[in-house]
């Protein structure tokens, strides 16, 4: 077995290779790996369901996702966008205080999550303004982009 040093080591460095943590401080990210959890999906596992509630943020720590979403005039969900390690999803319901605004499903077997619950994702942002004003500011983008598509 991995010892509990060497996996939250690993992550330390993968989570700061991430472009939104980049600046974060040592031991706020070190709070980060103690609290995140691993999940694991299979190509074609719904991470993320359009409408339903959620209060979980994710990184991709392996693996790939797509993003599709419910558009007026279409019967099936359609795709917006790849995502792969080092991305993140599932800011918006959080920030939002909202439900899930798309499906998030992945592409590729053993595709792995790091996984934030709403308290710590709020540990996470809420001390630091900065990042709070790129999310929020980038929520308010994907808003704009969902009405541009006539998402639903
Ligand atoms: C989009 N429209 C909507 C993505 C990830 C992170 C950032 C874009 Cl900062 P949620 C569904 C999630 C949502 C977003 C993600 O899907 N998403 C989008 C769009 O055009 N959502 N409505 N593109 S990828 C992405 C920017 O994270 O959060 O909790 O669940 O609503």
């Amino acid at each position: 077995m991995r010892s509990t040093q060497a996996r939250n080591e690993e992550y330390f460095s993968f989570l700061r290779s991430v472009s939104l943590l980049k600046d974060l401080p040592e031991e706020k990210l070190a709070r980060i790996v103690d609290c995140l959890e691993v999940d694991y999906f299979d190509e074609g596992d719904y991470i993320i369901r359009e409408g339903e509630e959620g209060s979980t943020f994710f990184i991709i720590a392996q693996g790939g996702v797509c993003v599709t979403q419910t558009m007026e005039g279409c019967p099936d969900p359609q795709q917006i966008k790849t995502l792969g390690v080092g991305d993140y999803f599932g800011e918006k319901a959080l920030i939002s205080e909202d439900v899930r605004s798309a499906n998030i499903i992945a592409t590729e077997n053993n595709t792995q999550c790091l996984v934030l619950d709403r308290d710590n994702f709020n540990q996470m942002v809420g001390t630091y303004e900065e990042l709070q004003a790129y999310l929020r500011e980038y929520v308010e983008q994907l808003a704009r982009s969902d009405q541009r598509r006539n998402a639903m």
